[in-house]
């Protein structure tokens, strides 16, 4: 069962057992069986210091933000505005206001697709985004494209599931406006290389934004050092609240986009006559947010700082490794998405089992995989199959678990065939 990577042995590795003990779900039992909770990619489970500080809030601060000047509206709102600094260190950006807190990765999108799409697009004018994207990353693009007139373009996928790169830069044309596409795919677990798509786009002028919502549970991302346009994450797949995520905008494009919303906060003066709209990050946030969910967002970058990147993406590089060559050794399975660069994410099929008997054959294990097509039905499409079964991995996931997946899966496809 011991594997060992080169990385592993350049990092200190993780201590699970501590780990563990700060996420009170994984010792739940399921059906009997403890808990395997690999749905990772669906949302990240909650350590305490996230759980505890949400409840701390409520009991201690709760009060609304930027509106009272008394003593818990202004606590509130420095908790608030803390965390707004604390993602600006996480993703290194240059200004707080480049960072708007919204409801998640698909409000960001929208938000952007929306406000740019406004301000930027015209009839004719192309949105290219890549084959793998996640729902969220088309069809807020679809919506803007109808209502300007403008063409939605894709970068094709190939077999092994990694992005066809020649296609990329014949199809980045004069007449697109926005690249948009996924850093770290929730289905193939493939890492596109999007510093060198963001260089690409840069040279011809044209902004790029990144879907995260994959990429920070595993990895750390700079937004000064890839140059990125704009970049989406949701606090719940970091191990944060539910509700609560954040979009990332260059200064420059966030001063030039028109509001998304209408409401509260995000206004300077009003009259029925004309309205004049609040600073940055102001003008994005409009109406009463989720401060708990924002707070805890900042408890949940706490903890993942105080592991540490390079040690989780040891683990989880050890984590896939795993599973991946016994899952290569089970006949009859086919795992989707083999890419080099991957995350510990891992889809499959296997002849002769529905990835919804596999996922309930599971379940009855104690083993939480999610199937179905994930919010990606145009890549399913392309891969030839309706749905896949997908397991993926977060640090707290160990060698041991994979143990009893591998035993459990080979048992639901005996009984599936
Ligand atoms: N993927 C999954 O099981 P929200 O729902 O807004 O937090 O995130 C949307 C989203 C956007 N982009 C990518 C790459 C994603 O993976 C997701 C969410 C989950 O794969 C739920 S469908």
């Amino acid at each position: 069962m011991a594997v060992e990577t080169d990385i592993m042995k350049k990092v200190p590795a993780l201590d699970l057992e501590a780990i563990r003990k700060d996420f009170p779900i994984l010792s739940q039992t399921v059906h009997g069986r403890p808990l395997v909770y690999f749905d990772n990619a669906a949302t990240g489970q909650k350590p305490l210091q996230v759980i505890e500080t949400v409840d701390r809030y409520y009991r201690e601060t709760n009060s609304n933000v930027h509106r009272g000047i008394h003593f818990f509206s202004d606590k509130a709102t420095r908790a608030y505005e803390e965390t707004r600094q604390k993602v600006k260190s996480f993703l290194n950006a240059t200004h707080e206001h480049e960072i708007i807190f919204t409801k998640g990765t698909t409000d960001s999108i929208n938000l952007v697709a929306a406000s740019f799409g406004r301000k930027f697009l015209k009839a004719g004018d192309e949105i290219l985004i890549s084959g793998m994207e996640h729902h969220s990353n088309i069809v807020p693009w679809q919506l803007a494209c109808e209502a300007a007139g403008a063409h939605l373009k894709v970068i094709p996928v190939l077999d092994n599931g990694a992005l066809d790169l020649a296609k990329f830069t014949e199809l980045l044309s004069g007449r697109v406006k926005i690249v948009s596409i996924v850093h770290t795919s929730n289905t193939l677990g493939t890492v596109n290389p999007v510093k060198e798509i963001i260089a690409q786009a840069h040279e011809k002028g044209i902004p790029v934004m990144l879907d995260a919502a994959q990429a920070l549970p595993h990895q750390a991302l700079d937004v000064t050092q890839l140059d990125c346009d704009f970049l989406a994450f949701s606090g719940h797949k970091l191990f944060g609240p539910t509700g609560v995520g954040v979009l990332y905008g260059k200064e420059k494009w966030l001063n030039e986009m028109p509001p998304y919303q209408g409401g509260g906060d995000m206004i300077r003066d009003v009259s029925f006559e004309k309205t004049t709209y609040n600073e940055l990050p102001y003008k994005f946030e409009a109406g009463t947010p989720n401060i708990a969910g924002v707070i805890g967002l900042g408890a949940a970058i706490d903890y993942l700082n105080g592991i540490g990147y390079e040690a989780i993406q040891a683990h989880e590089a050890a984590l896939l490794q795993y599973a991946t060559s016994q899952m290569e050794a089970i006949e009859g399975l086919r795992i989707i998405g083999t890419a080099p660069h991957k995350a510990s994410v891992i889809s499959f099929v296997v002849d002769g089992a529905h990835p919804s008997d596999l996922g309930t054959l599971l379940d009855v294990n104690g083993i939480a995989i999610r199937t179905g097509h994930h919010c990606t039905q145009p890549l399913m499409a392309r891969f030839g199959v309706t749905s896949t079964a997908r397991a993926s991995f977060a640090f707290y996931n160990t060698l041991g678990e994979i143990d009893i997946f591998i035993k459990a899966l080979k048992n639901a496809i005996s009984m599936c065939s």
